[in-house]
């Protein structure tokens, strides 16, 4: 699942550096970013989340998020080149004209081709366990404790935005979260290894203004597998 994504990201980089070197023009405005493939089917992860709200969510919201900072990239001849993470771990870099759209589309761009990442089938998520589960437990006192906190830090996001799992200094593991489309390397974080899309978009046609009723089904379609994935990354 993670090589996956830094595949994404080096794929992305690749198109970007070939939209530099000339092989685009104007009639063929190859844009540098695109929508990752969905790791499974719109409908692999009901009951828990439903199959149109993933259809919408995947195809209308993330294909805009794409096609905005594309807009906003294309825009802009310094930013061309410039990978994703690149471009939101620095946004002082991003001329004053485009960072809101980069800051919004990059960071909804960052976070959703995360977000597919670490989700999987019911019961196709495997469980935490090893290093992860250890790292949980210290942090939290148990995965339930983990649990608590991390749905209370998403309950809690005022509006739209985002929950995170991060490694952290105190501790193993911390929890965050953030608004909007921002997220933890934005702010100079640790890159998280679980995230939670908040935004009514996410929950709404399903669980209408329930959003801790979504949060408490959302475990049952966490991909632990890929998160363990992504812990064992953040050590190395
Ligand atoms: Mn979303």
């Amino acid at each position: 699942m993670l090589h996956r994504r830094d595949f994404l990201l080096t794929a992305a980089a690749g198109v970007s550096t070939m939209y530099i070197s000339g092989r685009a023009s104007a009639a063929d405005p190859a844009p540098p970013f695109t929508l990752p493939k969905l790791p499974y089917a719109f409908d692999a992860l009901e009951p828990s989340i439903d199959a149109e709200t993933m259809s919408i969510h995947y195809s209308k919201h993330h294909q805009a998020y794409v096609d905005n900072l594309n807009k906003a990239v294309l825009a802009t001849p310094e930013l061309k080149g410039k990978s994703l993470d690149a471009l939101i771990t620095n946004l002082d870099a991003v001329p004053e004209a485009v960072r809101v759209a980069v800051r919004n589309n990059g960071g909804g761009h960052w976070n959703h081709t995360f977000f597919w990442d670490v989700m999987a089938s019911p019961g196709k998520g495997g469980q935490p366990k090893g290093d992860l589960l250890k790292a949980i437990e210290a942090s939290f006192g148990s995965v339930d404790g983990m649990k608590t906190a991390f749905a209370d830090a998403a309950t809690k996001r005022f509006g739209s935005g985002w929950a995170w799992l991060v490694p952290g200094k105190e501790k193993p593991l911390e929890i965050v979260s953030s608004p909007n489309q921002d997220n933890p390397i934005m702010d100079g974080k640790a890159k998280p290894i679980l995230g939670l899309d908040v935004w009514e978009h996410a929950y709404y046609l399903k669980y209408r203004n329930l959003r801790a009723k979504y949060i408490e089904e959302w475990w049952n379609v966490v991909n632990w597998d890929a998160v363990a994935a992504n812990f064992a990354a953040a050590k190395a």
